[in-house]
């Protein structure tokens, strides 16, 4: 096991400037997304729930920089960060959380049914854990096709209760396949603690399987790319699955709807991740002090992607609903 919090030393090469900045703008389009969707919930123009990826940003970013556009990921019922990280179109995905026709799953999917194989994202999944079999078979195939792909699987650690991941996970290192499982601790499934649901460590379930595993402040972009990284081609070179326990923190509740959440947690907890753990902050104080921006560029790349999210919106808004004659379609018995 490792624990990854360091800093990469401050380089000046253009190529490493591009690539903190993308991490940068991926995270503040997330953090604007999510926003988006909270007014369209709250303003009724959403049918049914979601669950907010706001405060984890980092995570998805800093794993999905350091992935191709061809390696897979699954994902969650908290899925929109993945999906925006690996390169989802914004249009087509507020397009399915209305269910419209041009939606990803032309609008009958919803937030957490968004696939798009185009970007290798095999698909977010409602089933807590539901994805972890999905994403080792999808990690067979390059595996027997030797083409260097990768897949990771994230889940929430409330995944940790499903049986299936330790079947995977045997098989995963039995077979030396090239899979990441990614357990992002938010430190709550729905409404209970971590502790009083999780027995024992973490990773001390990778190491029953000799999971090459790791921990990484999930609060770091630079951090969790920088293991990512680190895993990614361990996996690609054939040495087989490894285990990131990225821990983080959910800002909004359970879902949208859940508002009053004291009697779980409570405000200065959520106060203290907002302000002294901002997975942006931190990344916007970082990139400032290395002199890789200046406020002005960061400045900018927030108000692009917030012209870009409301732009998205607006298409989704106006975008027409399927027709009628599509209900039975693409729906199996
Ligand atoms: C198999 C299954 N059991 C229960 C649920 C209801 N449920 C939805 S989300 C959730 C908690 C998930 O917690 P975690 O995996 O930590 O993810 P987080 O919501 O924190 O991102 C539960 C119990 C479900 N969707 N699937």
């Amino acid at each position: 096991m490792t624990t990854t919090t360091s800093k990469p030393e401050a380089g000046h090469e253009a190529a490493a400037e591009n690539r903190w900045l993308r991490a940068y703008r991926q995270m503040v389009r997330i953090r604007l997304f999510e926003e988006q969707v909270n007014e369209l919930y709250t303003r009724a123009l959403m049918p049914g729930l979601a669950h907010l990826y706001s405060g984890q940003e980092a995570v998805a970013v800093g794993i999905c920089e350091a992935l191709n556009i061809d390696d897979y990921i699954t994902s969650t019922h908290r899925g929109h960060g993945h999906c925006l990280a690996k390169g989802a179109s914004p249009d087509r995905m507020f397009a399915e959380l209305l269910g419209k026709e041009a939606g990803y799953c032309r609008g009958k999917g919803g937030s957490m049914h968004i696939a798009d194989p185009a970007t290798g994202n095999l698909g977010a999944n409602a089933i807590v854990g539901g994805s972890v079999g999905i994403a080792t078979g999808a990690a067979f195939a390059p595996k027997r096709l030797g083409n260097g792909r990768v897949a990771v699987c994230f889940f929430g650690e409330g995944a940790l209760g499903q049986g299936s991941l330790y079947e995977v996970m045997n098989l995963a290192q039995l077979w030396k396949l090239p899979v990441i499982y990614v357990c992002e601790n938010n430190l709550y499934n729905e409404y209970t603690h971590f502790s009083e649901t999780t027995a024992g460590t973490i990773l001390g379930r990778a190491a029953a399987f000799g999971l090459e595993s790791a921990l990484v402040d999930g609060q770091d972009v630079c951090a969790v790319n920088e293991v990512a990284t680190r895993l990614v081609n361990r996996a690609r070179a054939g040495e087989g699955p490894a285990f990131l326990q990225a821990d983080t923190y959910r800002y909004s509740g359970h879902h949208v709807g859940d508002i009053n959440r004291e009697y779980y947690r409570s405000k200065q907890e959520e106060q203290h991740w907002k302000t002294e753990r901002d997975p942006i902050k931190l990344h916007s104080n970082w990139l400032l002090t290395q002199g890789h921006a200046g406020a002005a560029a960061l400045d900018h790349i927030t108000s692009e992607a917030r012209a870009d999210m409301e732009a998205a919106v607006k298409f989704a808004i106006a975008a027409p609903y399927p027709s009628i004659d599509q209900v039975e379609q693409d729906v199996y018995a």
